[in-house]
């Protein structure tokens, strides 16, 4: 068991961040046995300034015997963007997909909320997409188009604007469901070590195009520079292991 800390911004955070970082480390800590993930020293919390505004970032990381690294991710500026960003690595023995949410609003609004089981080698196991195709339909009233670098993601993704306090829990119901089965289907899993190249090309072509989002980019430059950026972006946010 990993205890949650007594302090986290996701108090004076959107209230469907603060559903959603509960509900996903409930769920892994049902699901998975959880142990502390070391991230870089300097960067488990951290504070900046972005136009006159405080940045706070603070990170959240856990292993677990078929992951190499559970990370959450919780970030603020001042009052008017909050952020939710969530991967779960697999170790690169295990031919699983890469699960991957982020939410991002700011002024009482979400203007973004994306989640998806992204598949690293050729398509998602059918498991996947048996368990997937068993879950209820939920429908949004606005959905959003993928940005160019996109391609990464499964036909499963969803990404939306949500548009009511209905479709904000519809949508964190989502993402847990999509947790829920990924965490079921990891832990009945087992390690295929003659795959683990192909596995590591394929989380490595995940990393490069994330680490194309501008959008996160500029965020994180305009409040620490380009290279604290660079940085944090390819050792914290889409990082590979050390031996990659
Ligand atoms: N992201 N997001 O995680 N991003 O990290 N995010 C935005 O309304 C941050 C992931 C994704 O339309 C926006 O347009 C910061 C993962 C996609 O061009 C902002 C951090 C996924 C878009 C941020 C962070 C992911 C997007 C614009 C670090 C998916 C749309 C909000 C804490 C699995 C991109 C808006 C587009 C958008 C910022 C997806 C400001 C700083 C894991 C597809």
């Amino acid at each position: 068991m990993v205890s949650p800390p007594a302090a986290s911004i996701r108090h004076l955070q959107h209230p469907m961040i603060h559903a959603l970082a509960d509900g996903i480390e409930a769920t892994w800590q049902t699901y998975l046995g959880l142990s502390p993930y070391p991230l870089p020293e300097d960067l488990g919390y951290v504070e900046g300034r972005l136009e006159g505004e405080r940045l706070t970032i603070e990170n959240h990381g856990y292993q677990a015997p078929q992951f190499r690294k559970l990370h959450l991710e919780l970030a603020r500026v001042g009052d008017s963007l909050d952020i939710l960003h969530c991967v779960m690595f697999p170790r690169p023995e295990y031919a699983l997909p890469m699960f991957g949410c982020d939410l991002v609003g700011g002024r009482g609004q979400i203007s973004a909320a994306i989640v998806d089981l992204s598949p690293v080698t050729e398509d998602l196991p059918t498991a996947y997409t048996h368990a997937i195709a068993g879950l209820p339909q939920r429908s949004f009233s606005q959905e959003r188009d993928l940005p160019a670098w996109g391609t990464i993601f499964s036909p499963h993704c969803r990404f939306i604007r949500p548009t009511s306090g209905e479709e904000e829990a519809a949508f964190v119901q989502l993402i847990l469901d999509y947790l829920t089965l990924h965490c079921q289907q990891a832990v009945a899993t087992e390690p295929t070590p003659a795959a683990t190249a192909a596995i590591l090309a394929g989380q490595q072509r995940y990393c490069t195009q994330q680490r194309q989002n501008d959008k996160t980019r500029r965020v994180l430059e305009k409040a620490f520079g380009v290279d604290w950026a660079e940085r944090y972006m390819t050792t914290v946010l889409f990082d590979l292991p050390q031996f990659a």
